[in-house]
């Protein structure tokens, strides 16, 4: 079958033009906020990558305008790759990017708007200096790339991040590069560096302040990294030293690897934060590419979206996690809405809400937690970290004592639907001969997602962290069309999917409430709106 356009975005960005991957150089400028990112306008496949650039009032509508940054110099001939924008002391926007010569080098590069009166920043010039920065000798010149926006120390100097690896592409490093007045550029000592890990795309490093402390400076360093032998983004919270300009992760155990915390569990890579003066916050970026394969995605002529910005923060409960919320303003696109209150759903229970539907939707869901369990938390929540091996395998592992959620995108009769759902498991552990609980997984099952062949339909899991305290667990559900974007538990565990239904799209996709679970379950709130697609132009 062919993908149809139910499957193009309503409320998350995307370009006119064919092919993007990841964000760059967001900011806010003169009241307006400024997106810009990787472009292929040629063909719905990664390719002649450029600069596209689109701004916005709100960052929910948004205006493409032309391309910021195109290949025209013997230093990016290849592509013009990521970077990031840094606002300057005089309020003047920097930008440094990633250029590719004729023989593969990856090269660092300067760009400044050529117009400061122009409030849009159409046109940017690039330094007669570039590029600007050498690669140190134990760092491939093929690996080297994606500056992060710079950071200024009480010693007056810029600093930058690259990420690098070494000959082998084994070891990945986040590299500093210091500079006096933003022109030139001299360093390239790891900031900090693991070995086994690979390449380490799009690293940035980034403060967020503490609250309820008085201690410290009052505020926590995060490294984020793009791994990209594993095409994952994760990040750790660490300790930036203010004299000698290291940073330190707080926990070692879930330093940069494959034990680290996540962002996303799904579809979510080359993420990028940026400070939003304007509203004093921390939000991201990331890149969602297709589900769907290259020959589907030539058919249907675009490829990839921007996941909706997210308002980033340091968890109080878990210091070593973020919390991530969708983007506030997105709210203001709430139309019609319906909610339920206590209900309760039987073992066995799957029920239509009746209320509500649609493609283009934000669920809101808050369920009692079955069997809570006073000793639960204690022991096992401190270390939480990477995928869980027993979460969502349906029902074959142990006695689910909870396996209860929602299907969105789902058509009347059920043959397609995407399944979002908590697993709370005990399982017998028949050596200590007492039941132990493990942590509550978090699934978004793709498997029946589409009746369209071409696009895979993989099973999502991760683990949401619940303090012995708390006795609800909440969902949060973005779905826009062919995205499902789900928060839980408040923003400590996210997951992005793509799914291309072929019958549940508009007034057929539907929503269900179900408990397959052996206990009852109550939904203590369920409230859904209809969602009004965004102006993006
Ligand atoms: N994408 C860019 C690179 C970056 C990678 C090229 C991450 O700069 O390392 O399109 O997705």
């Amino acid at each position: 079958g062919v993908l149809t356009c139910h499957h193009y975005p309503g409320f998350h960005f995307r370009p006119r033009g064919k092919w993007m991957n990841d964000p760059n150089g967001p900011m806010f400028y003169k009241g307006m906020y400024h997106l810009f990112f990787q472009y292929n306008p040629y063909a719905p496949v990664w390719g002649n990558i450029q600069w596209g650039h689109a701004i916005s009032p709100n960052l929910v509508d948004w205006l493409e305008l032309q391309i910021a940054l195109s290949p025209d110099q013997w230093y990016d001939r290849k592509g013009v790759f990521s970077g990031s924008a840094t606002i300057l002391d005089d309020g003047r926007p920097a930008i440094l990017y990633t250029g590719v010569t004729g023989n593969d080098g990856e090269v660092q590069n300067l760009a400044e708007p050529a117009d400061l009166l122009d409030p849009y920043l159409r046109e940017w010039t690039k330094s007669a200096q570039n590029p600007i920065m050498n690669v140190p000798n134990e760092v491939n010149p093929k690996e080297f790339r994606d500056p992060s926006t710079a950071w200024k120390g009480g010693d007056g100097k810029w600093r930058v991040l690259i990420g690098g690896a070494d000959a082998s592409v084994s070891d990945g490093s986040a590299l500093v590069f210091e500079s006096a007045d933003f022109q030139r550029w001299q360093g390239g000592k790891k900031l900090h560096t693991r070995a086994g890990t690979g390449m380490w795309e799009c690293p940035e490093l980034f403060p967020l302040p503490v609250r309820g402390t008085l201690s410290g400076d009052g505020q926590k360093h995060v490294l984020k990294v793009s791994l990209e032998r594993y095409r994952l983004d994760c990040y750790v919270v660490g300790t930036y030293n203010l004299t000698d300009h290291s940073w330190a992760p707080d926990d070692l155990s879930v330093d940069i690897s494959l034990a680290a915390l996540r962002y996303d569990y799904g579809e979510f890579y080359a993420s990028k934060s940026f400070f939003d003066s304007n509203h004093n916050r921390t939000l991201l970026w990331g890149w969602v590419g297709e589900l769907s394969t290259e020959a589907v995605n030539e058919i249907k002529g675009w490829a990839s979206i921007q996941a909706l910005p997210r308002v980033l923060r340091l968890d109080e409960n878990f210091n070593t996690r973020l919390i991530q919320m969708p983007l506030p303003e997105v709210e203001a696109r709430r139309g019609v809405s319906y909610d339920l209150v206590n209900l309760t759903l039987q073992p066995g229970a799957l029920l239509p809400v009746e209320g509500i539907a649609g493609s283009e939707l934000d669920i809101e869901v808050e369920f009692g937690r079955p069997g809570v369990n006073a000793s639960f938390g204690s022991n096992l929540m401190g270390n939480v970290s990477g995928n869980p091996e027993h979460c969502c395998q349906g029902r074959q592992r142990g006695t689910g004592t909870g396996l209860f959620g929602l299907l969105v995108l789902a058509d009347r009769g059920l043959s397609e639907q995407t399944s979002v759902y908590f697993e709370e498991l005990s399982y017998d552990n028949g050596r200590m001969g007492r039941k132990q609980e493990l942590p509550i997984c978090l699934c978004t099952d793709l498997s029946r997602s589409s009746r369209y062949l071409g696009v895979r339909k993989p099973v999502y899991n991760t683990t949401v962290p619940v303090l012995s305290t708390e006795n609800a667990l909440t969902l949060r559900i973005l779905v826009d069309r062919s995205v499902v974007e789900v928060f839980a538990q408040g923003g400590r565990s996210v997951i992005t999917s793509r799914a291309y239904p072929q019958l549940a799209v508009g007034q057929d996709a539907r929503v269900f409430l179900f408990n397959n679970g052996s206990t009852p379950v109550v939904v203590n709130r369920f409230q859904a709106w209809q969602m009004q697609s965004a102006n993006i132009s």
